[in-house]
């Protein structure tokens, strides 16, 4: 059908776009990381609490997606890090052509940690590659556990999964045990982690994983999966 022959055209050229700046990244050792949800569950407050436990060891810079508005720049700006708001105007998720708009904006000689906080969504942020080294699913427990087997490519698409918001388990209806078996169906030896960041429950294991990746990482290296 000529309407998926187009969209599959679209996603190509996003994916060789975003490989494109992948490599810019990797000139100047830059470690991108894109955050992922549905709406609200917990991207900008992940990003706070990394930014508060990593921004005085490396030089972080944040691009923050939403269809319009800035309040979640306004949150990264207030702890000091430098930040670009992309407003999509409408669209549900952030793409390469996006990244282009803002890239040569950025001087990528400075920072270490790129965060990408895409758009409120389960499903398109999934099918458009970013150019970074690893993505980031973050699922909360009032969501409940069967998204993986509802929205299961934004899971295998992930390099770690975050159960965020734990402190409201007496209260919601969640399996984390059976949420980290559907996904581990669709991505075998995925990290699952919990955590609320609204407490800090849990947070160290994300900063620990991370700061891993970040450290263990040559120039070079490409994506985790
Ligand atoms: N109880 C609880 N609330 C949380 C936790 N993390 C975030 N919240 C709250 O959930 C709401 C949404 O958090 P955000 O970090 O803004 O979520 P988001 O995914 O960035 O939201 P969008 O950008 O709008 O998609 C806010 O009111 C947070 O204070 C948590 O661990 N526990
Ligand atoms: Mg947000």
């Amino acid at each position: 059908m000529a309407e998926i022959r187009v969209m599959r055209k679209v996603l190509a050229s996003n994916d060789a776009l975003a490989a494109s700046q992948l490599e810019q990244l990797d000139r100047n050792s830059v470690f991108g990381v894109n955050i992922m949800s549905g709406p609200g569950a917990g991207k900008t407050s992940l990003v706070e609490r990394t930014i508060e436990a990593l921004g005085s060891k490396y030089r972080v810079y944040v691009i923050e997606g939403d269809i319009q508005g800035s309040l979640d720049a306004e949150r990264v700006a207030a702890l000091g890090v430098p930040v670009t708001q992309i407003n999509t105007q409408g669209a549900c998720h952030l793409d390469g052509l996006m990244m282009s708009s803002v890239f040569p904006g950025i001087d990528f000689s400075q920072v270490d940690l790129l965060l990408i906080e895409n758009v409120g969504n389960l499903v398109c942020p999934a099918e458009f590659t970013l150019p970074v080294h690893c993505n980031v699913t973050i699922i909360s427990t009032p969501e409940g556990s069967d998204k993986p087997v509802k929205y299961p490519l934004m899971f295998t698409k992930s390099d770690i999964i975050v159960i965020n918001k734990i402190d409201l388990l007496p209260h919601v209806d969640f399996d984390a045990e059976e949420l980290s078996r559907a996904v581990r169906k669709l991505k075998p030896d995925i990290p699952v982690i919990r955590m609320s960041t609204k407490t800090g429950e849990g947070v160290d294991g994300w900063i620990s994983w991370l700061e891993e990746k970040l450290t263990g990482r040559k120039e070079g290296q490409g994506r985790l999966s």
